[in-house]
């Protein structure tokens, strides 16, 4: 029996929910290594963490408070949005003046990017340390401001980690799948740890230090949702919200879904999706907030008024009011909102992973797409 929902065949012999149910996805092996390095994530997290705390005194001399005038986060795909967190997140930890932007950017336009007046911190993100812009944006970077270069990577022996003596090696999130799982939410631990230690803040690495079993027990008990939700072939498409530093997350959630599902999916600030974007919902919308503590009022304000022009909604919180959304995963982690960000990525993960393979699509391996951009 063959149905056909939209641009989805959905090849089963027995009824869909049956089907569903019974193991469409769990007979294949499709997808076998993303499902499996997004389940067992939190334990990269631990491992990260430790690596880094290790080191935390000769960190906090390499990155003295106040020692640099502007510090650049650059990545690209994934790690550029994880840049967008991690630069946010340092200003808010350290006061000092961040921002991220595509490794890209940095390489071709210099001016656009960088203050006149230092000192200025680099800090490169790469899974694979082997990305060709980023490679080439340290190079620049380095020929035009000096030698002030910090690396996040998941490979010791890659190429941009050999050349960067500061270099935070994730070295238990590295992956077989394509797409960035594991390794984008251990670097991200990583680069929250070296905020705390650039600002001397030891009780914001004590909250990092629950983050794995609060991360455990999360993805135990709200994958079900995620399924449920990414094999639901009523949505067709996803947008996803979120602002500060969750705006970083909710563009890694939109390329997950892209990158993993094919489906059509966007990223916006929450108070921005008003200006025009809500054109887009209709009754097969899904629309996800990634909600703060501090301006959850406002951002609760636009998933009520969405779900009202007929959206489907989904709200990942600390805690919420269930009654303002259709669906809500409360963390309840007792953890600040700058702590817990990685907390808002194994659901949004595994809802693209599950839609994928409902799709008939393998997300190990996206279309299209190598785990190494090289130019
Ligand atoms: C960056 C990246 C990934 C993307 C794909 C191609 O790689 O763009 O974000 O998913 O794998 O490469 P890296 O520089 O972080 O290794």
């Amino acid at each position: 029996m063959n149905y056909d929902v939209g641009n989805m065949v959905w090849h089963v012999s027995c009824s869909l929910a049956e089907a569903v149910k019974n193991g469409l996805t769990m007979t294949n092996d499709r997808g076998i290594n993303t499902r499996t390095e997004i389940l067992g994530q939190a334990a990269a997290w631990k491992a990260t963490l430790d690596h880094i705390l290790s080191q935390e005194t000769r960190l906090k001399e390499l990155y003295p408070r106040g020692a640099f005038a502007q510090i650049v986060f650059i990545g690209c795909g994934s790690t550029y949005y994880l840049s967008l967190t991690a630069a946010a997140t340092f200003q808010a930890l350290t006061g000092t003046w961040a921002r991220a932007l595509p490794s890209s950017e940095l390489l071709l336009f210099p001016d656009s990017c960088l203050a006149k007046n230092g000192p200025i911190l680099l800090v490169a993100i790469s899974r694979s340390g082997e990305t060709t812009e980023t490679l080439r944006a340290v190079e620049a970077f380095r020929k035009r401001c000096g030698n002030e270069v910090s690396v996040i990577s998941c490979y010791e022996d890659s190429s941009l980690v050999t050349q960067c003596p500061n270099s935070l090696v994730a070295k238990e999130a590295k992956e077989v799948s394509i797409a960035q799982t594991r390794s984008f939410s251990s670097m991200l631990v990583a680069a929250q740890a070296l905020a705390g230690i650039a600002a001397g803040r030891d009780d914001y690495l004590a909250q990092l230090q629950s983050l794995p079993p609060l991360g455990e027990k999360l993805i135990a008990e709200r994958q079900g949702l995620a399924r449920e939700l990414g094999e639901d072939a009523g949505l067709q498409r996803f947008f996803f919200l979120g602002s500060g530093p969750r705006y970083g997350l909710a563009c890694e959630a939109m390329l997950k879904m892209k990158e993993m599902s094919l489906s059509y999916s966007e990223a916006f600030h929450f108070m921005e999706f008003r200006h025009g974007p809500k054109s887009m919902v209709d009754e097969t919308t899904l629309v996800v907030g990634l909600v703060s503590d501090s301006a959850q009022e406002h951002e609760v304000a636009v998933l009520k008024e969405v779900k009202e022009l007929g959206a489907r909604t989904l709200a990942l919180a600390e805690s919420a009011d269930q009654s303002d959304v259709d669906h809500l995963v409360s963390f309840d982690s007792g953890l600040p909102e700058l702590a817990r960000e990685v907390l808002y990525l194994p659901v949004l993960q595994l809802l693209a992973c599950y839609r994928a393979i409902a799709k008939g699509l393998n997300p190990d391996r996206p279309t299209h797409l190598d785990a190494v951009v090289r130019l």
